[in-house]
């Protein structure tokens, strides 16, 4: 590649790498009760740490970091610029992430040793932006008997004098599941780089009767309407062992947990749930609850990783706290069969509620589409995803929005615009935008016919990436607009292209449209050995929608495709060969018969984040 082929966010991150330019080639409830709740929710947000301003890393005694220059001395094309990731070695499920003093936490599930899974420990960062990162060293690895073999996922909270406090599965030397806890060593710093684990471990061992092999990722508690801490441990029971369920746990204190006997929930045919997650969202607002909140305004959502699938499944539905059971609002959007967050590589996500902007924020995983054999080869596997702000649909309270947490945009450089290109049938068109570091907005016009005419949400729970799966084929469906969409990380030749596109289809006879959002990977990489499986679903069109948007976040391997301001959204992982650098090309596209209008187009080059890695001790 020559040296212009780099584009502007990719130059500057060489650069910052320290590549010289030859290196760069290479319920209902009782009213006591509620308002108890209400207060006991307000007074957790009132004792926990809301202060923006922080102390500087440095001033607090850490120094031991390296920028990313000494992270790879080789040029790595997939390796990406603005999302996190650790210097080396696999990453798997975020856990626990919080804010405190200052600093938001994050940590992961990560192995020291190698690019493969195995020895998990929890990894630790810091962030003042949930953007711009330093790695900590490590804050939680297994050194007893009920979690030696490892540090399996969980969450965090907070105490109630306001410090945090996490929860994790353990390994047993056993290789049987346990639930422990971690505390500060001390509070008052800011970085809490130091977690001791609790005298009161191992505070559950899996209860009789149920598989200790399956039994794991505590969330985080909420504050019950007995006054008791309740909290989830995901497990499968059944002879068949394929009903999904969530273990509920009780607490006084928050130390001593003892197994109600119960589940929040449980659905057959789901298999083992993984990384449960369970919170509340207004009714009516953006702005975000914490997470023992309850009330008239408010509903509860139940998110669940299944095994089986390898996908986040999630539900919206009421929270009884009377008897402690939830029930999804439409059973054919039930907890694991219906909608998924993301309809491509996202996995064991977990939410937080940030006090210090009031939101929730939703982090998930993203693993390799590439072989393990390259994974080793290049050092690193596995990508967290953009922090991502989460919301209910305030249109139709069926499912969530989702949209990338606003400091992201901090990183947007040289803005281009387009309006009213018209994308006649077969068009085809640059948008002079070359790199692998960027942000592009794209809003289409309405096709007109469709005017009025609003999905039912019974249509989300079919499978649309079948139907995504059969466009890409080139089976063609009747009555339709598109595929339009866009090309990103494309050669000229178009020989290398990720494409990401609507098609707008109905019955010929009058009946509703359904909207398609797609992610069609096939070309995406000259590469044989990568999986180069569809992606996308339905996406939900609201009466008042008089355009159909979609924002595109390219980062070398990685892409963040949103349609409709982030109601169906999926994740990409790509490793083209000779779309790299400033070979990188975007173009918009219509391959169907019926003209299209483009109102706008925006994109942006990305700055890149340069994760400063902690040198110390590990
Ligand atoms: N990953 C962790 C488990 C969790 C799984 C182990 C989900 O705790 O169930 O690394 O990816």
């Amino acid at each position: 590649m020559r040296e212009s082929e780099l584009s502007p966010a990719e130059d500057c991150r060489l650069d910052h790498l320290g590549f010289s330019k030859k290196m760069k080639m290479g319920t209902a409830m009782r009213s006591l009760a509620l308002s108890s709740i209400l207060i006991l929710a307000l007074l957790a947000m009132i004792i926990a740490p809301t202060s923006a301003s922080h102390v500087p890393a440095e001033k607090l005694g850490v120094t031991n970091f390296e920028s990313s220059k000494a992270a790879e001395h080789v040029y790595q094309p997939y390796r990406t610029g603005y999302h996190f990731q650790p210097r080396k070695n696999w990453m798997n499920d975020p856990n626990g992430p919080f804010f405190y003093k200052g600093w938001y936490h994050f940590f992961y599930q990560y192995n020291r040793n190698a690019a493969v899974w195995g020895n998990i420990t929890w990894g630790h960062a810091v962030s003042t932006d949930l953007v711009h990162w330093r790695t900590l060293h490590t804050a939680l690895k297994g050194d007893d008997w009920y979690d030696v073999k490892g540090v399996w996922s969980g969450s965090a909270a907070f105490l109630p004098n306001g410090t945090p406090v996490l929860y994790y599965t353990g390994w047993s030397n056993a290789s049987q599941q346990t639930q422990a806890m971690a505390v500060p060593e001390d509070p008052s710093d800011p970085l809490l780089k130091e977690w001791d684990k609790a005298p009161q471990n191992p505070i559950a061992l899996t209860p009789p009767g149920y598989n200790s092999s399956q039994f794991r990722d505590p969330t985080t508690p909420w504050m019950g309407a007995d006054g008791e801490w309740k909290m989830l441990v995901g497990a499968v029971v059944g002879e068949d062992q394929l009903t999904g369920t969530a273990l509920l746990y009780t607490s006084k204190d928050l130390f001593n947990w003892k197994f109600t006997g119960k589940s929040l929930q449980s659905i057959h045919g789901t298999g083992m749930w993984e990384c449960p997650d369970f919170y509340p969202v207004d009714l009516h607002q953006k702005k975000g609850l914490e997470t023992s909140v309850m009330g008239p305004h408010v509903k509860h959502v139940l998110k669940v990783s299944l095994d089986l699938k390898k996908h986040d499944y999630y539900s919206v539905g009421t929270y009884d706290a009377k008897t402690d059971s939830y029930t999804a609002d439409n059973n054919k959007l039930d907890t694991g069969l219906g909608l998924r967050y993301d309809y491509g590589k996202f996995y064991a996500s977990k939410t937080f509620f940030d006090q210090n902007k009031g939101r929730r924020i939703l982090w998930g995983w993203a693993n390799e589409s590439s072989s393990v054999a390259d994974d080793v080869a290049k050092g690193w596997s596995s990508v967290q995803c953009l922090p991502r702000h989460i919301w209910l649909d305030p249109e139709a309270t069926t499912n969530l929005v989702q949209w990338p947490i606003e400091e992201v945009d901090a990183l947007r450089m040289n803005k281009m615009t387009k309006e009213g290109i018209t994308l006649e049938k077969g068009a085809m068109v640059d948008l002079m935008r070359k790199g692998t570091q960027l942000d592009i907005e794209v809003e289409f016009a309405m096709p007109e016919s469709s005017e009025g005419k609003a999905q039912s949400p019974e249509l989300l729970a079919e499978n649309g990436h079948l139907q995504c799966s059969d466009l890409v084929a080139g089976k063609k469906m009747a009555h339709g607009f598109g595929p339009f969409g866009l090309h990103v990380l494309a050669t000229e030749d178009l020989a290398e292209r990720t494409s990401i596109f609507f098609y707008l289809y109905n019955d010929g006879k009058g009946g509703d449209w359904k909207t398609l959002f797609c992610g069609d990977h096939s070309m995406s990489s000259l590469q044989t050995d990568v999986d180069k499986t569809t992606y996308g679903s339905y996406v939900t069109i609201h009466k008042s929608d008089t355009s159909l948007s979609v924002r595109v976040l390219v980062d070398h391997s990685t892409v963040e495709s949103f349609a409709q301001g982030g109601r169906t959204v999926f994740t990409s992982r790509v490793y083209p060969e000779k779309a790299i650098g400033g070979a990188a090309k975007v173009y918009l596209f219509n391959n169907g018969s019926e003209s299209v209008t483009v109102k706008s187009v925006s994109s942006w080059d990305m700055a890149s984040i340069n994760i400063k890695f902690w040198s110390g001790a590990p």
